[in-house]
C-alpha cells in the first residue's frame, strides 16, 4: 500500500497496523513509559507508537511515515537522559519504539563478536556474554533497561571506558534503516575494514537522527581472571586527579573503572538510602571507586593494588582506603555509585551537566565554575561525580535546601548552564561526554561548536534525512524539510 494515499490519521494508522498487528500499535492515554523522559521532566503526546517485530517492519514503517509527511522518534529503553527519546507535544509524532527486536542473532566465539537486535537489553546482553565465556564490557546504571539501539544512538559511556572506551569502540558492525526505509546491511564482524566513508560511525551518537539502528556486531572481550575494587578518600579533586595518574602507571591496561564522588553526592545516597552504608565519606571531601582487571590471578591483582596504595599513602595521596574482600562487597560498593542519579531524584529536580574536561585542568575547573555559581545563587549545592578516569564529570546542581526543585531548574537552569558552558568552553572541554545532546542542548550545541561543526553536521542530516523524519529537534536545529 502506497504512503501517498493516506491522507488522513486514521488511514496512517490503519497502514501502520496492517504492518506491525493491532498489539502492536498503542494509541490512547496510558503511554507514560514512552512519552515521559527518565527524569519526568518532560511528557509528550504521540500520534501512536509502534513496535515492529522486525527490520522489514522497520523500514516498511519509516516509508509509510516518509510518505505521510509523519515524524518518528526512535526510542530504546527511554532511559537517555537529554530529551532524546520521546515525543514532542504536538500529539503527531510516531513512536517508533525498538524493544520488541530483543533477538541474538549470532554468537561467533572464534571471531569474539556477538550480533542483537538494536532491542536487546544490555544486561541481557552481558549475561549472554558471560555464560558464553566472554565478556562484554559496556556498563552503566541504566543497564537493566537500556537497549544495545541506544546505546550505540548515543554512544554510551559508563564505568569501563578507561579500559575498553565508549559504545563505538565496541561495535564492529551495524544494521540500519534509512530515512528513505532502505536497509543498510553493514553487519560485519570485521576489524578492519577501509572501504570508503565509515557509515557505521556516522550513525553512532548520531540519536536516532540519521537512521534507525535494528542490529549490531560488537565486540567481546576475553574476562579477566580476578577483579578488585578499592574505595579511597582523598582530601582534593588535584589528589585525586593525581591518585589516577599513578593508577595509569601502577596498572596500566589493568585498569577498568575510576570513579571520583563528591561528598554532597554521598551524602545523598547516605540519606535516601541508608541501608547502603556509604563508607569513609563524612570524613574527606571527595571518595574514588577503582577496579582493576587482571588476566593472571587474584593475587596478582591484590599485590598490584596494594603497592598502589602504599605509595599514595606514603604520597599522602589519599587518607583512607578499603579493598573489597570478594566479590558481594565490590558490587555493594559500584551499587553506592550508582545510586547517586537516583538519590538525586529523591532529592527533587536538580540541573544536570555531562561534561568533559582535559584532566590536567579539571580541578581549576571546578573551582571557577564553583564559584561563579555559588555567586549567582545562594545556598546551590553541587553533586559532582563521575568518570575521572575520562575527564567526565556529572557536574549537578541541586537546589538550595529552601527551594522547591521545580521552581530552581525553572528559575535558574539556564542561568547556571551559561556559568557552566562558558566555564568549559574556556577550560577546553566538551558540554556532552555521554548523554548526548537531544533537546534539551540543542541550542547550545550550535553556541559551543564550531560554525563549521555545525555547518558539515547540518550538511550530513540533510544528505541523509532531506525530508527531517527522523527524529526533529534533536541534535541538530534544521528547517523542517519537507
Ligand atoms: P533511549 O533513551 O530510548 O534513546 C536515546 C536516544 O537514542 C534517543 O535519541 C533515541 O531516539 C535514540 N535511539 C534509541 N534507540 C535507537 C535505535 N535503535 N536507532 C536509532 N536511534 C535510537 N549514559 C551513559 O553514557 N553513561 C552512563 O553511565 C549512564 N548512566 C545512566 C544511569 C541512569 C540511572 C540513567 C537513567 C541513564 C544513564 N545513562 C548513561 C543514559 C542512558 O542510559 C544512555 O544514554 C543509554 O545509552 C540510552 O539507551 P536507551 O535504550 O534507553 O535509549
Ligand atoms: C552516571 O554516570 C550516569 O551515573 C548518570 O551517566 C549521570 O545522573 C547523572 O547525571
Ligand atoms: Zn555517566
Amino acid at each position: 500500500m502506497s504512503g501517498e494515499n493516506l491522507e488522513t490519521k486514521s488511514d496512517l494508522i490503519a497502514t501502520l497496523v496492517a504492518i506491525v498487528g493491532p498489539q502492536n500499535l498503542l494509541t490512547g492515554d496510558d503511554l507514560e513509559s514512552y512519552e515521559q523522559d527518565w527524569r519526568k521532566r518532560t511528557q509528550g503526546k504521540s500520534l501512536c507508537v509502534v513496535r515492529p517485530g522486525s527490520t522489514e517492519e522497520v523500514a516498511r514503517v519509516i516509508r509509510v511515515c516518509a510518505a505521510a509527511r509523519v515524524t518518528i522518534v526512535p526510542q530504546g529503553g527511554n532511559t537517555g537522559l537529554v530529551d532524546g527519546s520521546v515525543p514532542d507535544a504536538s500529539g503527531t509524532q510516531v513512536v517508533l519504539s525498538l524493544r520488541r527486536m530483543n533477538s541474538l542473532r549470532a554468537l561467533d566465539p572464534q571471531n569474539m563478536t556477538i550480533t542483537v537486535d538494536a532491542g536487546y537489553v544490555l544486561q541481557l546482553l552481558q549475561e549472554k556474554a558471560d555464560e558464553a565465556g566472554f565478556l562484554f564490557p559496556l556498563s552503566l546504571g541504566a543497564e537493566g533497561s537500556c537497549t544495545i539501539g541506544g546505546n550505540l544512538a548515543t554512544n554510551a559511556g559508563g564505568t569501563q571506558v578507561v579500559r575498553y572506551g565508549n559504545a563505538r569502540e565496541l561495535c564492529l558492525g551495524l544494521e540500519v534503516v534509512t530515512a528513505q526505509g532502505e536497509v543498510l546491511d553493514g553487519l560485519s564482524g570485521l576489524r578492519k575494514d577501509n572501504t570508503g566513508y565509515d557509515l557505521r560511525d556516522l550513525f553512532i551518537g548520531s540519536e536516532g537522527t540519521l537512521g534507525v539502528i535494528t542490529a549490531a556486531t560488537l565486540k567481546l572481550y576475553p574476562k579477566p581472571v580476578a577483579k578488585l575494587t578499592a574505595w579511597a578518600g582523598v582530601n582534593s579533586l588535584e589528589e585525586a586527579c593525581q591518585l589516577l595518574s599513578m593508577a595509569h602507571q601502577f596498572m596500566s591496561s589493568s585498569l577498568t573503572g575510576f570513579e571520583v564522588m563528591n561528598k554532597f553526592s554521598l551524602s545523598l545516597v547516605d540519606k535516601h538510602y541508608p541501608h547502603l552504608r556509604v563508607p569513609l565519606w563524612e570524613q574527606v571531601p571527595w571518595c574514588v571507586l577503582i577496579e582493576v582487571s587482571d588476566s593472571e590471578s587474584e593475587e596478582h591483582a591484590r599485590g598490584l593494588f596494594e603497592r598502589l596504595l602504599e605509595k599514595a599513602f606514603e604520597d599522602g595521596l589519599i587518607a583512607d582506603a578499603i579493598i573489597a574482600e570478594n566479590i558481594k562487597q565490590a558490587q555493594d560498593l559500584w551499587h553506592i555509585r550508582e545510586s547517586i542519579t537516583l538519590a538525586q531524584v529523591e532529592e527533587g529536580f536538580n540541573v544536570k551537566h555531562d561534561i568533559s574536561i582535559p584532566l590536567s585542568l579539571m580541578p581549576d575547573f571546578v573551582r571557577e565554575a564553583d564559584s561563579a555559581i555559588a555567586a549567582a545563587v545562594d545556598g546551590v549545592r553541587f553533586v559532582n561525580f563521575g568518570h575521572l578516569g575520562d575527564g567526565n564529570l556529572h557536574y549537578n546542581i541541586q537546589a538550595p535546601e529552601s527551594m522547591r526543585g521545580k521552581d530552581f531548574v525553572e528559575q535558574y537552569e539556564e542561568q547556571i548552564g551559561r556559568i557552566v558552558y562558558d566555564t568549559v568552553g574556556k577550560y577546553q572541554g566538551s558540554i556532552s561526554a555521554e548523554h548526548g545532546i537531544g533537546s534539551l542542548k540543542i541550542e547550545k550545541l550550535t553556541r559551543h561548536k564550531s560554525p563549521v561543526a555545525v555547518s558539515l553536521m547540518h550538511s550530513i542530516k540533510k544528505a541523509l534525512d532531506p525530508m527531517n523524519i527522523l527524529n526533529p529537534g534533536r541534535v541538530i536545529q534544521v528547517q523542517s524539510f519537507f
